[in-house]
């Protein structure tokens, strides 16, 4: 690092020498399935990107799930963008903004291009010292916890999933709904839990016809409701805003900082979920913060259930004074036995989690593990 080096604006940057790129497909199961009302998850399978600089690595996760059922975007189909056509695209020495003008060209695959930026981002923050949040511009600050509890069969499992998310000492709480497990769960929740920050994510199950039922849910102080129409809208949403008092919040339907003006100016939400993995990386995400907290839109940062890699991403992202609430980041454990990094992400004292401190995204690759999980391999670039 030279002097003055240390404030680059990130898109700057140089990407350096590109000696060798891996994709590495894993699978690693679930300590229990994980349920939204449009899939069921018994394991993470991802790739992960590995994009090697002389003796330095840096490592992307892939956020798309081998289904269709969150995002149109797939493992498959992510595998296939990024070798096809966002690969190509790199040349050794470009900026990471060169970068992002290169991979304007491909339409959407938001996840496929996420997945190549963030190894670039880890790349150079390691060639350069510095640990991920720092080569973002923002100091290190202990990062609020939240869990997202999926579909449970029943009020008896979801309340003892609850009351462990309570006892570990999670900020907030988010539990999913689906049609018929909406308002007597809610209610059982908040009834146990009257002060609790609680919020619930539909995952794009409802209908405007069900404005009528999702009133109902006002009655119990929600922080917000996430995604409760269409993964593809944002009109209706804010035909429904004008029917709740509770917030909504976008998720499925924001992919670039064009979707969340959009969703910003007809009033669609007012509060945005952010997940550096759906809108095309972090670089993308950052400018989203920006423009909805400059326009009054408070943000959090969400997950996709991510490996320690992407777990790792999202905390460092939320060092970002933006991030005025709570997010999805929770513990390892509360998704693996086993995680492919260390150190696990473990919730602190009161609650928060602890930026990691090396360089890049700051957590090592536990060769070991991951080789036990890995279904395949191969390289995509080799100099
Ligand atoms: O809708 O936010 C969502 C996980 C996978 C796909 C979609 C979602 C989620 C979560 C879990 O809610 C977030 C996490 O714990 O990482
Ligand atoms: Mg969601």
């Amino acid at each position: 690092m030279t002097p003055g080096e240390q404030h680059a604006p990130l898109g700057s940057r140089t990407i350096g020498r590109i000696d060798r790129v891996e994709e590495i497909l894993v699978r690693l199961p679930f300590v229990a399935p994980f349920s939204v009302s449009s899939a069921t998850w018994t394991c993470k399978e991802t790739i992960l990107l590995r994009i090697d600089s002389g003796d330095v690595s840096g490592w992307g996760e892939c956020v798309a799930d081998p289904d269709p059922f969150y995002s149109p975007e797939t493992t498959a189909s992510a595998r296939y963008v990024i070798r096809e056509f966002l690969l190509p695209l790199l040349e050794s020495d470009i900026t990471l903004d060169e970068v992002g003008e290169r991979f304007r060209r491909i339409r959407g695959n938001g996840m496929a291009r996420a997945t190549v930026e963030n190894a670039l981002i880890d790349l150079v923050a390691k060639r350069d010292g510095f640990p991920l949040h720092a080569l973002l511009g923002y100091p290190r600050r202990p990062i609020p916890s939240g869990i997202s509890i999926g579909l449970q069969e029943s009020v008896g499992d979801l309340i003892e999933k609850v009351d462990e998310a309570v006892g570990r000492g999670y900020h907030r709480v988010k539990m999913k709904i689906a049609r018929g497990r909406d308002v007597d769960m809610v209610r059982a929740v908040r009834e146990r839990h009257p002060a609790l920050p609680l919020m619930a994510d539909a995952n794009g199950d409802y209908s405007l016809a069900d404005a009528p039922l999702l009133r109902q849910l006002d009655a119990f102080g929600l922080t917000m409701i996430e995604q409760p129409l269409s993964y593809s809208d944002i009109w209706e949403h804010s035909l429904l805003q004008r029917e709740l008092a509770t917030p909504i919040c976008l998720d499925e339907s924001i992919h670039d900082l064009a979707d969340a003006r959009a969703a910003i100016a007809l009033s669609a939400c007012r509060v945005l979920n952010v997940k550096q993995g759906r809108v095309g990386g972090l670089m993308e995400a950052l400018r989203i913060v920006d423009y909805a907290v400059g326009n009054g839109i408070p943000v959090w940062c969400g997950g996709m259930d991510e490996t320690g890699i992407g777990r790792a991403v999202n905390i460092h992202l939320q060092t970002h004074p933006g991030f005025s609430m709570p997010g999805d980041t929770s513990e390892t454990s509360r998704y693996f036995a086993r995680d492919i990094v260390g150190p696990p992400v473990v919730l602190g004292e009161g609650g928060f989690i602890a930026v990691p401190e090396g360089a890049g995204i700051g957590v090592a690759i536990d060769e070991a593990e991951l080789r036990k999980v890995t279904l395949a391999k191969e390289t995509m670039w080799e100099r």
